[in-house]
This record gives C-alpha cells, structure tokens and sequence, in this order.
C-alpha cells in the first residue's frame, strides 16, 4: 500500500488518524468529551441495569444476623436499627438500581426515635405483633404482612407494645435521591412525637386481609393485586406470565416457596432464585421474570413486591417489552 492510499483510507499512521488522536487528547483538559466513542453506552440498545440478581434467605442468614444487632447495638443507639440489602453490583443504598430495601429490627419496649426525611418509605410488616409506627402524630399498629406507608416529611417513630421480635421490610427510594440531590432529614426534638392510637388510619395501613381477597378473588392460578404497590398470588404448581419491564422490583415472600426463572437484559442468561417465606430477592430492570410455585402441600404463594412503576409512569418512562407505547 503507497503512502497515498494510507491517507485515504485512514489506516493507523496515517495523517488523518494522527490528526484524530491529536484532537481527542485536546479535549480533556477542555472539560469536552466525544459522544460518538462512547454512543452505545450513552444510549444504549435495550435497557442496561447495573444491578444483579440477588437473594436473601430470611431463616438462615438475615433473621439470626438481624437478631445478633439486636444484641449488640439498641434501637435508640442505632436511630434504625436496619441491615439493608446491598445488591452484590452496586454499594448502599442500591438494592436495585432504583430501590432501597432493609430489614428492621425493633425490641419490646424499645423506641427508634423520630425523625423525617424527603425519602418516601414503606414498611412490609415480616414478623411480630403490637408493634407500631407512629406517622404524623397517628400511632398505626402493625401485623404480619401489613403495609404501613410513612410519606415524605412526616414525623415518625418506631416502638413495640408487644412480645418478641417485631421485624419488617423497608422499602425507601435513597436511589433516586442520590441523583436528585434533595436527600435530608431533621430528627425530632424528643425521642417520640406526640401521637394517638389511629382508628382512621386507611391512608397509611394496607392489612395482608385486603390484600389477600383482592388476590383471592380473582380467577385463574395467577393474579396481581396493586396496592399502589402490587401483590401476586400464583396457584401450587403454577406459574405466572413472563414479563420484562424497565421497573425493578424487590420481592418479598409472604407464604408458601417456589423459584423464579430470570432472563437479564442481555435475553441470554439464565438465573433461578429459589425462595420460601421471608425470603427477600432483588429483579434488575428489562430482567423477564416467571414465578413458579411450589407444588407442596397444594396451598397457594403470595409475593409481595415494591417497584418503581408508579414514578416511570408518571414521568412517562415505562415500558413493557412488546408493546409499542403504553396505552393508558
Ligand atoms: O424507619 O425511618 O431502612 O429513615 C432507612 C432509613 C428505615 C426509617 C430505613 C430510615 C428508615
């Protein structure tokens, strides 16, 4: 090849690619960067979450090492005593790319003092009775499998009426606060602020109740119930749809087991998580999801999720694979 055929064709060496590799290392120090060697990623063909798959089995690890906490720093001490659910790609406060998600722990007698932040909070009640949280001045008892919501800015603290270990699953959204820098809290002056036993507290508790004969009373051996925040219910043996979205989801179970088959956003690999109650486990966005439930003893498995499919609708970002555009 001549010299003048290098040139033309831009081969390494020649000028043209000198003069390339000259202006890109002008850049830098301009605080200018290229889009177009980097196009893919900045705009990627299908969505790319960071976040892996994940799992957290509740009876053999984060039960015993929630309870060890309770040993070795109090609710007080502590503000929130939380192990929080790190998704093994990504650091706290990432359980998935969008959602944080943590498993609380209170004591009989103990307080966890009030306090408000901006960051929105749910609480799935796992284990124990008579313990509550006090939201805006109404003190709202949780059971197993409520949800009790706590709204942006409102007081609110965290005590325990009852007996044993009350533990529940929070579910905040410190994600998007770490891109919207807007992310605060103010604590209280007193360890509680002032509250009443709440008889009209609809607003802020979902009882399982509701949730389960919404779920019930639908036909067919899957049925999603949407709070705001959805439940599933997938008959013994069954399996629900496949479905990829650009929400994440973190789930939780209720009652019974199974296993769920997950394609990532690739469409190649392949994961299973195999959970039973208590289990806890993180679905990345555009990641397909089928639940299987298990065939044992012949009783139904409800899920319990929290994603982000409000807020992407809202800001018109959702989507479904194979549909074109939502129709709402
Ligand atoms: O209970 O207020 O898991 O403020 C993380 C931050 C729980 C809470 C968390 C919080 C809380």
């Amino acid at each position: 090849m001549t010299s003048e055929q290098a040139k033309s064709n831009g081969t390494p060496g020649s000028s043209r690619e000198e003069a390339k590799a000259s202006y890109l290392q002008s850049l830098p120090s301009k605080n200018l960067a290229p889009l177009w060697t980097v196009m893919g990623a900045m705009v990627p063909p299908r969505p790319a979450p960071k976040a892996s798959v994940a799992l957290w089995k509740y009876e053999e690890e984060a039960r015993p090492l929630l309870l060890q906490a309770g040993e070795v720093v109090d609710a007080h001490e502590a503000e929130r005593r939380v192990l929080m659910l790190v998704n093994p790609s990504l650091r706290a406060p990432y359980t998935t790319d969008t959602l944080y998600a943590g498993l609380q722990l209170i004591l009989p007698g103990e307080t966890a003092p009030a306090h408000r932040h901006t960051a929105f909070a749910l609480r799935f009640i796992v284990e124990g009775e008579r313990g509550f949280t006090a939201v805006g001045g109404k003190k709202v008892f949780m059971s197993r499998g409520d949800v009790i919501l706590t709204p942006s800015w409102d007081w609110h603290d965290h005590g325990h009426d009852g007996d044993g270990p009350m533990i529940w699953l929070d579910g905040l959204d410190l994600p998007l606060y770490q891109a919207f820098p807007t992310n605060f809290a103010e604590m209280y002056s007193e360890s509680r602020y002032p509250s009443e036993p709440s008889t009209d507290d609809a607003h802020l508790k979902i009882p399982w109740s509701k949730a389960q004969s919404h779920l019930d009373a639908q036909p067919g051996p899957h049925a999603i119930y949407h709070y705001t925040l959805p439940a599933e219910r997938i008959a013994a043996g069954a399996a629900s749809p496949a479905v990829r979205e650009s929400c994440s989801f973190v789930y939780h179970c209720f009652e019974g087991s199974g296993r769920t088959r997950l394609t990532l956003a690739d469409g190649k690999t392949t994961e299973e998580v195999v959970w039973k109650r208590g289990d806890t486990f993180a679905v990345p966005a555009w990641t397909e999801r089928v639940h299987y439930a298990s065939e044992e003893g012949g009783e139904a498995s409800y899920l319990f999720a929290v994603n982000d499919l409000p807020l992407l609708r809202n800001l018109g970002m959702y989507k479904r694979e194979g549909e074109e555009k939502e129709s709402r």
